[in-house]
């Protein structure tokens, strides 16, 4: 038995037991219970339910928790490699698929450099324990400085902003369990559970604050789930929310509502904020956003006004044209209302693990700097490592020395996901090798040489390293794998770092071992990193003798032992007997819960080198003239695109679940009525949308819970391609949405792409 279990006598005669696992589908992170049928290989799981125990989730559990039960048996997941011969995939064994890499791709980096092959990480990435703690060594054994990520379609502008303000990516979320107020922009946690805001039940905690009392306002184009539920909201228009919430902080100013003493001392250019902000008076905003300029303002009393507040900004705010903006003007807002880093406001969270605002010397550090290289064709920056998506396309398009020829995806699906996505289609198509770590075949996958499968959740190990830093209370929960791995599966850590070491030139037949080097290389920097932190809980100490303590782990487990106990509330291999390791997780299977989030973070969470809160970063002065010469545009009443989620939907890859996708259409374009009779279309009727890159057919649904102008269509659909293997999802009526958005719409600073307020006409199919 491979799970911390309980067995007891089934119903019949096979032993069942119980297994306890964290949901790794959607950035919530609830814990399952799960119920284990049979022995050895004949296991099964057959229940799964919320862990009321969860000292997180308490046994919340959406409609989609359950199915990994279904994901473990759909009978289109790869069990085995595969490879394409003849323009059909066939199974095979590790070594020939790794062979078979091996004579398809090194010949290609020989002849044209590392820089001929692109890497591509997609977002189960950061939910799953092995690409967050092995995607590094990939990208470095590919050598390549091709490097993308789902990042420029999601969040990438609030990591940036947070990180130009406070010296590292330590981005703040509301404090949703004792918060009085809460403003959300551009997000609908009742469908997506949140985001940047690792909250189990995030519904339930927003009813919560309406039973204490308190308020909720919604800012959205749509009369999303979320907004019906709350106490108010308001119907912005698309791609406005930087000058709204601009307009907002020039009334707390202006009408001397801004109280930041509690931070000013740590704060640089505080006084520099009323000019910067001067243009953005409701009434010159008013039109623009579509909202009165005597709500703004009543929008901002109330807020001022509040015991406590939290501004809270998502998806729909990153993915805009003033992406970046908007997400450091949610910062200042919270500042300047008095909020930031107070119990009600928005705090920060600390994990256990991997937070650069723990490490090092409080208070100060090297800050961040925006990248300096820029990509070969359309010279985009790069930020934190990659390039924009908007660079993918024209780089394997375009001839010359330096083309993209061949890519590696892990967990990811960009055909799907990313803008213009007939274009990237194409050009994935044209590559002369490609490489894919993920469990279908499906839009991207398609065009891959050799697919390599990952177990599934259930077979995998679990920490969610990345979320738990972004989490409304502070918690570590690891969870060992449900089932053991199949006869002759390997695990996502082992393909990750067999395909490194293929990448660094290791033979075949010599994988396996250079895989094992690798690993414990990987460990024992980790270790040495921690030893040099003067302010650590391992400083001066020896590594061979931390190492041998980690002894009978490898893999991720061992790597996420040093983490643990060099973190903030680490053992410190024995320096702290109280403290955390994996094993005192292992001993606690429904979580550690390690408190309430703490204010007062600031200052000694800040990494900036001047050891303040950054306020006006020149990066963000630098855009800033942009957002003023819009406010001269002519806004006019070009329909533009948005898109929605829902709670039985995650991004791409769970449309083959059958039971997620019963009932009714849900790829439809919604549209208001007075829209509708003025494009001459009908509900349900299909309409044709068109961008500058695209076009789909899609059906209409009429509805006046969207904003006059506005269209939304979720993403995500359209598995309905040649090649695809994914029964389900291919016979659902969805399009991909993805075909309109345009890859040249862009928030300029982060490279993140505008997907939403992408301008579209209409017109009856
Ligand atoms: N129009 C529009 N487009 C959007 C968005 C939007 O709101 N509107 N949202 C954007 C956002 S926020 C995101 S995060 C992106 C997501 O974009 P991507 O990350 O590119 O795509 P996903 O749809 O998440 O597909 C994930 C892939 O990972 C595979 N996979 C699933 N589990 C695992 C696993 O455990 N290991 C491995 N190796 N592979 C696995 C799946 O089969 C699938 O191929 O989409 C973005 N695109
Ligand atoms: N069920 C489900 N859950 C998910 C996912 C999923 O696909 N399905 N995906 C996961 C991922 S990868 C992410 S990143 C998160 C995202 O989580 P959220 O940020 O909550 O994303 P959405 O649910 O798409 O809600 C975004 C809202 O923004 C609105 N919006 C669009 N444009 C604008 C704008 O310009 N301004 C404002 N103010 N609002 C706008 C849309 O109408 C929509 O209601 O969800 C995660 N959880
Ligand atoms: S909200 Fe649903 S999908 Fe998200 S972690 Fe919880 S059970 Fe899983
Ligand atoms: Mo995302």
């Amino acid at each position: 038995m491979n799970s911390p279990s309980s067995t007891d006598a089934g119903t019949d005669s096979e032993p069942t037991r119980t297994a306890f696992r964290t949901c790794p589908l959607c950035e919530a992170g609830c814990g399952l219970q799960i119920t284990v049928k049979g022995e050895g290989a004949n296991q099964e799981v057959t229940h799964i339910r919320g862990d009321m125990q969860d000292v997180f989730s308490k046994g919340f559990i959406c409609p989609k928790g359950s199915t990994l039960r279904q994901f473990q048996s759909d009978p289109d997941r790869l069990r085995r490699p595969v490879v394409k011969r003849d323009g059909e995939f066939v199974e095979v064994e590790w070594d020939e698929a790794f062979a078979t890499i091996a004579a398809g791709l090194m010949p290609i980096l020989d002849e044209h450099g590392r820089d001929s092959a692109a890497i591509y990480l997609g977002n189960p990435g950061a939910h799953s324990i092995a690409p967050m703690m092995y995607n590094r060594n990939l990208i470095k054994s590919l050598g390549t400085r091709n490097r993308f990520s789902a990042s420029t379609v999601d969040q990438r502008p609030k990591e940036i902003s947070a990180a130009l303000m406070f010296g590292s990516v330590a981005v703040p979320v509301p404090d949703l369990n004792r918060t009085d107020h809460i403003i959300l922009l551009g997000a609908n946690p009742y469908a997506s559970n949140g985001s940047l805001c690792t909250a189990p039940d995030f519904p339930g905690r927003l009813e919560a604050i309406q039973a204490r009392g308190g308020k909720v306002v919604v800012i959205d184009p749509r009369r999303s789930e979320t907004a019906l539920k709350a106490d108010e909201h308001v119907a912005i228009r698309p791609g406005t929310d930087s000058h709204l919430l601009a307009a907002i902080a020039n009334v707390l100013i202006t009408d001397g509502l801004a109280d930041p003493s509690h931070v000013a001392e740590h704060c640089n250019n505080l006084d520099d904020l009323p000019a910067l902000l001067a243009p953005f008076t409701p009434e010159a905003v008013e039109s623009i956003c579509g909202i009165d300029a005597a709500h703004i303002r009543t929008i901002a009393t109330e807020l001022a006004s509040a015991k406590t507040a939290a501004v809270y900004g998502r998806i729909g705010t990153c993915t805009q044209e003033f992406g970046t903006l908007a997400s450091w003007l949610v910062d200042i807002v919270n500042i300047l209302s008095g909020n930031l880093d107070k119990v009600g406001g928005a705090m920060f969270s600390k994990g256990a693990v991997g937070q650069p605002s723990t490490k090092g010397k409080p208070g100060s550090g090297r800050g961040f700097r925006m990248g300096r290289a820029t990509s070969r064709v359309g010279k985009h920056s790069e930020s934190l490592g990659e390039f924009s998506v908007a660079a993918l396309p024209e780089e394997i398009e375009t001839e010359g020395p330096g083309q993209v020829r061949a890519l590696v995806t892990v967990a990811g699906n960009p055909v799907s996901s990313n803008p213009n996505s007939g274009r990237l289609d194409a050009a994935l198509g044209s590559l002369e090798f490609m490489v894919s770590v993920d469990p279908f075949i499906n839009e991207t996958t398609r065009h891959a040489d050799v697919i390599l499968p990952p177990p599934p959740p259930l077979q995998k190990s679990h920490y969610d390293l990345a979320l738990l830093n972004f989490a409304v209370h502070n918690v570590a929960n690891y969870s060992e794998p449900v089932l053991p791995l199949d006869e002759g599966q390997l695990s996502e850590g082992a393909i990750m770092l067999r395909l490194a070491a293929l990448f660094d030139g290791a033979d075949v037949s010599e994988l396996e071992a250079a895989a094992a080097a690798s690993d414990e290389g990987a460990a024992r920097a980790m270790l040495a990193s921690a030893t040099r932190d003067e302010y650590g809980k391992v400083h001066g100490r020896d590594v061979d003798e931390m190492f041998e303590q980690l002894n009978g782990e490898s893999g991720p487990e061992r790597l996420l032992d040093v983490m643990l106990q060099t973190g903030p509330y680490g053992a410190g291999f024995g320096a702290d007997p109280d403290g955390l390791s994996l094993a005192t997780l292992r001993a606690n299977p429904n979580g550690v819960d390690l408190g309430a989030l703490e204010p007062e973070r600031i200052p000694d969470l800040l990494r900036t080198p001047s050891g303040k809160i950054e306020l006006t970063p020149e990066q963000i002065l630098g855009d800033m003239p942009r957002l003023v010469a819009s406010l001269d545009r002519d806004w006019d009443d070009t329909m533009v695109l948005v898109g929605r989620r829902h709670v039985r939907s995650n991004n791409s890859w769970m449309h083959n679940v059958p039971v997620l996708m019963k009932g009714r259409n849900r790829c439809t374009m919604q549209m208001h009525p007075e829209d509708a009779e003025r494009h001459g279309v009908d509900d349900g009727a299909p309409a044709r949308v068109a961008s500058r890159v695209g076009e789909v057919i899609i059906d209409v649904e009429i509805t006046d819970g969207i904003r006059p102008g506005v269209v939304s269509i979720p993403h995500g659909f359209g598995q309905n391609m040649p090649g695809v293997k994914l029964r389900t999802a291919t016979e659902y009526r969805g399009v991909n949405t993805n075909v309109l958005t345009d890859e040249s719409f862009r928030d300029e600073l982060s490279g993140n792409i505008a997907l939403n307020g992408v301008p579209v006409t209409i017109t009856p199919a």
